[in-house]
């Protein structure tokens, strides 16, 4: 029986720290980037939620310095990256698609966000790290977060 009990313990203990294979853990979210282009933000976002999962949204120092050295570190050769973030409603107001909280610690490229031709309303990381706005209906790849098992499943 106590080993028993050691034994579901230590399982729990295994699983409640993982994120999907192909995932990367960073405090409680797992993100993925995505090796292909899944055209538009809009297909970008879709693909997450196919997985329960939503389009990266740092909104912690933390997470925006992570995603930074993961993008410079790991990730140089695909271009941009779509997160979830937009100005699609009012422009020049750039919001986290799930909360619609206003976006307020982005680190923005030099010059940017400029809404070039007007027609720059959704939110990439930049392979350098810094954030850009691009058109919504390039061909990017993209960042999903998922919370990961720990923060889903420690009160259980
Ligand atoms: C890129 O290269 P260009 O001028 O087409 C970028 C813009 C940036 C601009 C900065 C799709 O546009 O968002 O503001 O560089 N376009 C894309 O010079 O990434
Ligand atoms: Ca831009």
């Amino acid at each position: 029986m106590r080993s028993g009990l050691l034994l579901l313990f230590s399982l729990v203990g295994t699983l409640v720290q993982a994120c999907p294979s192909g995932w990367i853990q960073h405090g409680e979210r797992c993100y993925f980037f995505s090796i292909v282009d899944a055209g538009s933000w809009s297909e970008a976002g879709g693909y997450c939620r196919n997985f329960n999962a939503q389009l990266a949204e740092p909104d912690t120092p933390s997470a925006v310095t992570f995603l930074d050295g993961e993008v410079r570190d790991k990730h140089p050769k695909q271009g941009e990256y779509y997160l979830g973030g937009s100005d699609f409603f009012v422009e020049g107001e750039w919001r986290w698609a799930s909360s619609l909280n206003v976006i307020t610690n982005a680190p923005w490229g030099s010059g940017e966000p400029n809404d070039q031709l007007g027609k720059e309303d959704c939110l990439a990381l930049t392979i350098i790290g810094y954030w850009n706005d691009v058109p919504c209906n390039t061909s990017l790849p993209f960042v999903c977060q998922v919370d990961n098992e720990f923060s889903q499943t420690a009160i259980g």
